[in-house]
């Protein structure tokens, strides 16, 4: 399997993240990528390319123009106002408020993000954009006949909707990866999301259409981020009706309850009959992870490979989260290695 990968995503090195009332150094860190990386090398797996650049037209498809221009600029107006820290929000448009975005940059981080977690730092908008670089280069790879290809992103993209960043997220590559099948010709796409957390910004995204399947298998919004969004009772709206499928999940959940719920979104998945599989991958269902509660083992990255494999699409593996940084090389590239066992 080939994977595609920037260097550029070491431009995103907030120093703060928002967690437990205090400024930590965030668990979405560079290091995440040397780990993959060192594994990916000494296992086998060394066909590790650059993306090609696709300039913000793939990332028009699916987010606000407005948002783009935001998180273009963003950290410049932060930085003239004179501010001695990151750029974060601290103030949103709530209940009964008004939908303006404002003119100040401290209103306007609010309007466009959905959590406090997530600083804005130099370099930040070019490594969002070298990661959805890298699922476009990568998706490219799966449309001109590959059977699949790995996208290496940095920062991650599922929690990004049209018009909002956080959850470590800006752009979501896999969003943007799907649209540009679609644009390219691919009939119909499914997206399959087994990243810990609940891919709120691609449901948002695709939610009202009928071409791009969503299925999410995550822990319960009622207990953890991002808590507004990933209920079973989502499906769709209008023409996306029956589209979007959530399988929460309670705290301690294993690979036997964990992989029945894989079925369940596989079968839909199947019926669907999509041209194409975007795989949102995130690690930090491991056991160990420091901000989740499933219990996946590292032996149940290799099963989860295999099992995307026989599903016998064409099929995009997008990375997303995965914090428990000792073991994320291990996990990510078992996940491969089952995926091209399984081929
Ligand atoms: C991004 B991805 C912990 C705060 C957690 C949100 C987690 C975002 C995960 N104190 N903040 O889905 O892995
Ligand atoms: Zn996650």
């Amino acid at each position: 399997m080939i994977t595609i990968y920037s260097e550029d995503h070491r431009l995103r090195a907030a120093k703060t993240e928002l967690s437990d009332g205090q400024l930590v150094t965030p668990f979405e860190c560079p290091e995440r990528m040397d780990m993959i990386l060192d594994s990916l090398k000494s296992r086998g797996f060394g066909d590790i390319r650059p993306p090609k650049a696709h300039g913000l037209g793939p990332a028009a498809r699916v987010h606000d123009a407005g948002y783009l221009r935001f998180l273009e600029t963003v950290w410049t107006e932060w930085e003239a106002g004179g501010r001695a820290g990151e750029a974060m929000a601290y103030t949103w448009p709530m209940r009964r408020m008004t939908d303006r975005p404002p003119e100040a940059i401290e209103g306007r981080i609010g309007y466009y993000s959905l959590s406090a977690d997530t600083a804005i730092s130099a370099g930040t908008w070019e490594a969002a954009q070298a990661s959805a670089d890298v699922a476009l280069t990568a998706g490219a790879l799966v449309a001109d006949g590959a059977p699949a290809a790995f996208a290496l992103c940095r920062p991650p993209g599922h929690h990004a909707a049209r018009d909002l960043f956080g959850g470590y997220c800006f752009l979501n590559n896999a969003a943007i990866a799907a649209q540009a099948a679609r644009d390219a010709g691919a009939e119909c796409v499914a997206i399959l999301d087994v990243d810990f957390h609940h891919g709120n910004g691609t449901q948002d995204i695709f939610y009202d259409r009928g071409d791009v399947f969503f299925a999410s298998l995550h822990g319960n919004p009622r207990d953890t981020f991002p808590y507004f969004l990933g209920y079973a009772d989502e499906t769709g709206a209008g023409a996306g009706e029956g589209t979007n499928l959530n399988l929460p999940m309670s705290p301690g959940t294993p690979w036997v309850e964990w992989s029945a719920a894989l079925e369940t979104a596989l079968a839909a998945i199947d019926t669907f009959g999509p041209d194409l599989l975007v795989v949102s991958f995130g690690a930090d269902t491991f056991e160990d992870d420091p901000i989740s509660f499933f219990k996946l083992t590292s032996d149940d990255y290799t099963r989860l490979g295999a099992r995307l494999a026989a599903a016998r699409r064409p099929t995009l593996i997008v990375m997303e989260g995965g914090y428990a940084v000792g073991d994320l090389g291990t996990n990510t590239v078992n996940l491969l290695e089952g995926f091209d066992a399984g081929s």
